[in-house]
């Protein structure tokens, strides 16, 4: 047989193993696995030098936010940076093959179908990654509930995110048992941002009223309390129903990675996921002299650097089910739909409470994660792929390297030592923002090869992206795995 593509001499890391072996791909697919080196002579169409480095599931990012409107702040025309083609053009140029972003429910828009296909229209053909959707649910109505059936059954759509905060989206608790009961009666597992919007707002006013209205504020205005609270009343609500799977999104606080820890050891199906923003930036980001602060401005806020090692930790000991990325981003230096959009001769610091809440990230997650060298490498494939597949129902085509079910998604580092330290700045990425919160910060390794159901669509050194927009395909989703003996379900 001729394959379509051997990478030999490669050590593949899985979230159960590393081991040298090399792997044949044909028709999209790994068809074998076999011992290093004995592959470097096979017959096919390309053969990939792997040289010693890593060979992994391709990253799996969950979490990003692509031309979406900002409902979450009021009277904004802001809008997220990235549309489909440069999000997912910077997500392959990370390592990601696989992205789920939202299709969400306009203000006013009745339907969730609606929603979906308007995002169907945004996303179709300009895409360098395969993509899901997951809904995101504004308002809970009689007749976007009934819908679920279809998303889950017609639509390949099982996950939707509610929001505790903000005015636009925020559901009261009685709203938030309905979403549970109808997604547990359809499988689908709910995402829940969870911060106490009723307080938050009430501090924004104090701050306000006492002339604080700099970046740096908006961390005040979100006490770790505020988050702790919002995430133990969603447990609870869970609880309620059954003890529904609900994925705790963004978690930042310690506190609330305690809460979701108990839920978890009294065998409560609780998951949680965390973002880069929690392990690299700290409150200190958003007091950078004037505006800069906006530029790190996310909700929850970046937190202390012992709260980063907490992070770190609840990722290690598998409190935290997945690390996302979160990406949601706004450009500096625009004044329509940007973050200065609240900057003016009134308001010189801008205001807060305005600055469009969110940052980007897709094609930095995996670098930083991998050079952190926090995690066991099989860890490090669980939290940024394995996992993400479980959860939202893409595994084993996607997430694994088993041949002959997994698609031939991969990502292959520089072999250690290779590529010597690099500065991040926001002039090698390929997302469409005009900056990084990362500039400037130092990682070890960076995707040298994103592989696509076998077709190389990211080559660090053959020139860059060399695959067409369109590449990437809609895949249709499944139920959420089981994924802990621990957790009844
Ligand atoms: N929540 C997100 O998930 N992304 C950006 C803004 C927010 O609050
Ligand atoms: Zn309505
Ligand atoms: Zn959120
Ligand atoms: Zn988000």
């Amino acid at each position: 047989m001729e394959y379509d593509l051997v990478i030999t001499n490669g050590v593949c890391v899985t979230a159960s193993d590393v081991a040298a072996w090399d792997i044949a791909i044909k028709d999209e697919k790994i068809v074998l696995q076999a011992p290093s080196g004995s592959l470097a002579e096979a017959k096919a169409k390309r053969i990939i030098d792997a040289q010693g480095g890593y060979v992994m599931p391709g990253g799996i990012d969950c979490h990003a936010h692509l031309d979406e409107p900002a409902i979450f702040i009021k009277g904004s025309n802001g809008r997220s940076a990235d549309s489909w083609e440069t999000g997912t053009r910077s997500a392959v140029a990370g390592g990601n093959t696989t992205i789920v972003a939202f299709a969400p429910q306009g203000k006013g828009q009745h339907s969730l179908l609606a929603a979906v296909e308007t995002t169907h229209k945004l996303a179709t053909g300009n895409c360098y990654t395969d993509y899901g959707f997951h809904v995101l649910m504004s308002d809970p109505n009689p007749q976007a509930l009934d819908e679920f059936k279809t998303l889950k059954e017609k639509e390949g759509i099982s996950s939707v995110k509610i929001y505790m905060t903000y005015t636009a989206l925020q559901l009261r608790d009685d709203q938030i048992l309905s979403v549970l009961l109808n997604a547990r009666q359809n499988e689908i597992l709910t995402m829940v941002h969870a911060e106490n919007g009723d307080v938050l707002n009430w501090l924004t006013d104090q701050l306000e009223a006492q002339g604080k209205f700099a970046p740096k504020y908006h961390s005040n205005s979100r006490p770790p309390v505020l988050e702790a609270e919002a995430t133990n009343r969603a447990i609870a609500l869970s609880s309620l129903i059954a003890n529904t799977p609900i994925l705790l999104v963004h978690i930042s606080d310690p506190s609330a990675a305690n809460r979701i820890r108990i839920a978890q050891n009294a065998g409560q199906p609780i998951f949680a996921e965390t973002c880069p923003q929690y392990l690299f930036l700290t409150r200190d980001d958003l007091d950078k002299p004037g505006f800069e602060g906006a530029k790190c401005v996310c909700s929850p806020p970046p937190r202390t650097k012992s709260d980063q090692d907490a992070i770190w930790t609840g990722l290690a000991n598998s409190t935290f089910t997945v690390l996302s990325s979160d990406h949601c981003p706004f450009k500096y230096e625009d004044k329509e739909a940007g973050k200065q959009c609240c900057v003016n001769d009134e308001y010189p610091v801008g205001r807060f409470r305005y600055i469009p809440n969110g940052i980007p990230g897709i094609e930095t997650r995996l670098p930083l994660a991998f050079s952190a060298a926090r995690l066991a490498l099989t860890k490090f494939v669980e939290v940024s792929s394995t996992n993400a597949a479980k959860l939202y129902g893409l595994y084993p085509r996607k997430g694994a390297m088993i041949p002959g079910v997994s698609d031939a998604d991969l990502v292959i580092w520089y072999p250690q030592d290779k590529l010597g330290d690099i500065s991040i700045t926001n002039s090698m990425l390929h997302h469409d923002v005009d900056y990084t919160p990362y500039e400037g910060k130092r990682v070890q390794n960076w995707p040298r090869y994103t592989i696509l159901r076998g077709n190389v669509v990211w080559d660090r050194d053959g020139g860059g992206i060399v695959s067409e927009k369109g590449v990437g395909q809609f895949v249709k989703r499944g139920s959420k795995a089981r994924m802990s003996s621990m957790q009844c379900e």
